[in-house]
């Protein structure tokens, strides 16, 4: 029976306050038209960005059990989410997930969450840089920003990368098993502090960039909130540079929408200001395709 309404298994943690994970997720996956199936890594007070202390209440113990209910469901989904996890172990559920509730139908993305501007999250090591080595193989689609993609290589971290760099880059990525690589902030060559979103598909053989103008504020959680834009366009048939493109219109819009206001950036980009952008047909920004 086809479903109505798309499915997203989405394993991510839950933070209460903040607009990052699950409380981005679901607003832009629903707002979408798709139906979000949260399966909690960990529950928080507050997303840690920012914050100096937060309640931490670590699911890996109950996720077994949660899933070994949805498969006496018989639950199957369209995509596969995973962001954020807490532990190694719960590398190792994501990755039996993976293995249970994948098809050749539906799509697996991996967003790789392992640090941000040079650095490794405070939570993370050296082997859970290993450990998402080999999660990733498993994805259809991996979402890692610069950061990331220079941690998942082994590469030391560099504040400017050419568009050459960046391809090979992309392409040994996806040479350890994803079908598609979407990197986030990856600095421009020309505009010293612009980035960009490039992603290269190994079924076409192509590389995709999509510049980002600079805006001078960061707020956490805009990475899930990309991946779901973009998730969510996919899911409604779009080809994946649009995807690509409607994600970064998104974000800037989302941005725009909150700068200007006086609060602090930790609470995360006022989405629902902009949520009701989603439903409505974009103009698209322009995406170009990289020779
Ligand atoms: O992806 C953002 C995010 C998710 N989960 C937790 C976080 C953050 C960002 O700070 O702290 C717990």
């Amino acid at each position: 029976m086809k479903r109505s309404v798309k499915r997203v298994a989405a394993i991510h943690d839950l933070s209460g306050f903040g607009r990052a994970s699950l409380t981005a997720v679901i607003p832009i996956l629903s707002s979408m038209g798709v139906q979000v199936c949260p399966l909690p890594t960990a529950i928080l007070s507050n997303h840690t960005g920012g914050f100096e202390d937060f309640s931490f209440v670590d699911f890996t113990d109950h996720m077994q059990e949660y899933i070994d209910q949805w498969k006496k469901l018989q639950l199957d989904f369209d995509c596969i989410y995973s962001g954020f996890l807490g532990s190694e172990r719960q590398i190792q559920i994501v990755s039996d997930f993976i293995d249970d509730f994948g098809t050749e139908e539906n799509i697996v993305v991996v967003d790789p969450v392992l640090g941000d501007n040079g650095d490794l999250y405070s939570t993370m090591n050296e082997i859970h840089v290993q450990k998402m080595r080999k999660l990733i193989a498993k994805a259809d689609i991996i979402t890692p920003n610069f950061t990331e993609v220079s941690l998942l290589l082994g590469e030391d971290y560099i504040e400017q990368v050419t568009d050459d760099k960046i391809k090979i880059w992309l392409r040994k990525l996806s040479d350890m098993g994803p079908k598609i690589v979407v990197a986030t902030s990856v600095p421009d060559q020309g505009a010293e502090r612009d980035s960009n979103v490039v992603a290269f598909d190994r079924s076409s053989d192509t590389y995709w960039k999509i510049q980002c103008r600079y805006i001078p504020a960061s707020y956490p959680g805009t990475g899930d909130a990309y991946t779901s834009v973009m998730i969510g366009s996919l899911l409604a048939g779009d080809s994946l540079p649009i995807a690509l493109d409607k994600g970064v219109q998104f974000i800037t819009q989302a941005i725009k929408a909150s700068y200007g206001f006086d609060y602090p950036n930790r609470e995360g980009v006022l989405l629902e200001k902009v949520l009701e952008v989603l439903k409505m047909p974009v103009v698209l920004g322009g995406y170009e395709m990289l020779e």
